[in-house]
């Protein structure tokens, strides 16, 4: 089977919409056809200040939310980043194989570091790239299930992977990024052309998947569209409309032409109120998985060392003969 790796970051309070629609969903379709490995990325969350113990908490609760989506330990991989420690050791060789001015063009460090103002932006998330090359290489993953704010970093993650055999002779597998074209950029619900994210949307434009239903209700129905009524898909020039449509058309598995038919002569407050009950019922279901997942800590945390196990044999291998063709001196 081909391998896949993905990772996500242990974000506070809970994943959203465009998590689980760009990222997760496919995390757990591709069980079914790979070999898949899932990490919780603490090493890449202290890219920006942390408090110690809501990092710890939001490991688990990444773990939680992974699982209540439908990942399977039986069928897949999960593990937390930081009980590899492969990771960063890869990571080191792979930032002595990236150039100064490669890195700088990261165009997610620019908007980041922009946010957080440059002189305070850490070293760490300038790099993080480089880890997230190691992340992957480390696992001969083949495909690499992201949003399409990913691609350039799995272009990195090629190049450094071309740049590495063709130096030292094949070792890495070059991976391709996996990305549903339809789900691949989910929206701000209040500023429709720019990712629904974390850091950068508003909690009104943002609706996170562990929130009261109630709360994400109002979200929908305050969704920014345009001055038209008619239910169409038109990314240019209906972008709001466009992006309920992507939300409603994959949590039901219905074709956007028949949601454009079903919605005909109704108004876009139908549509909203509709999407509001449809993603009710998706949330519903999740936010008890999770809470049961969370009320079980020793479970949760035998699943993760587990899968830590799992993923070490792998990455321990591939770490061991990365520094053989360096040049490193085995440890006898
Ligand atoms: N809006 C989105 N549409 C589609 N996919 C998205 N992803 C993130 N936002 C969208 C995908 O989710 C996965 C996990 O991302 P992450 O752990 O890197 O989380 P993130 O990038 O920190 O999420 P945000 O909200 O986008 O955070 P900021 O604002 O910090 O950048 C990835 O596969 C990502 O592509």
């Amino acid at each position: 089977r081909p391998r896949a790796l993905s990772g996500i970051q242990p974000t506070a309070g809970s994943f959203h919409l465009g998590n689980y629609l760009g990222a997760i969903r496919q995390y757990v379709a591709l069980q079914e056809t790979h070999d898949a490995f899932y990490t919780v990325v603490d090493l890449h969350a202290i890219t920006v200040p942390q408090d110690p113990a809501e990092l710890r908490a939001n490991s688990r609760l990444a773990a939680a939310q992974l699982l209540a989506s439908g990942l399977d330990p039986d069928r897949c991989t999960l593990f937390i980043q930081s009980h590899v420690p492969e990771h960063a050791q890869l990571g080191w060789v792979m930032n002595c194989l990236t150039g100064f001015g490669e890195a700088s063009r990261m165009t997610q460090f620019k908007d980041k570091s922009a946010r957080h103002g440059a002189d305070r932006a850490t070293v760490g998330l300038f790099t993080y790239p480089i880890l997230q090359v190691a992340d992957i290489l480390l696992y001969q993953a083949n495909h690499v299930p992201v949003g399409e704010d990913q691609r350039q970093h799995i272009e990195l993650t090629r190049d450094l992977a071309d740049r590495f055999n063709g130096r030292f002779g094949e070792t890495f597998t070059v991976p391709e990024a996996y990305i549903v074209k339809e789900t691949g950029k989910i929206y701000d619900l209040q500023d429709p052309t720019i990712k629904m994210s974390k850091s950068a949307s508003t909690p009104k434009g943002i609706v996170s998947l562990l929130d009261e239903p109630k709360v994400s209700a109002k979200k929908i129905k305050s969704a920014v569209t345009d001055l038209e009524t008619e239910i169409r898909y038109d990314e240019e020039k209906k972008p709001g409309v466009s992006n309920l449509l992507t939300i409603y058309s994959t949590l039901t598995g219905t074709a956007i032409p028949e949601l454009e038919r079903r919605y005909e002569g109704k108004g876009y407050g139908a549509l909203k109120t509709e999407l509001s009950e449809v993603l009710l019922e998706w949330v519903t279901p999740f936010r008890e998985r999770t809470q049961e997942y969370l009320a079980d800590p020793a479970t949760l945390d035998g699943i993760l060392a587990k899968g830590a196990e799992k993923a070490r044999a792998v990455a321990a291998e591939t770490l061991a003969a990365a520094y053989d063709k360096v040049g490193f001196l085995p440890a006898v």
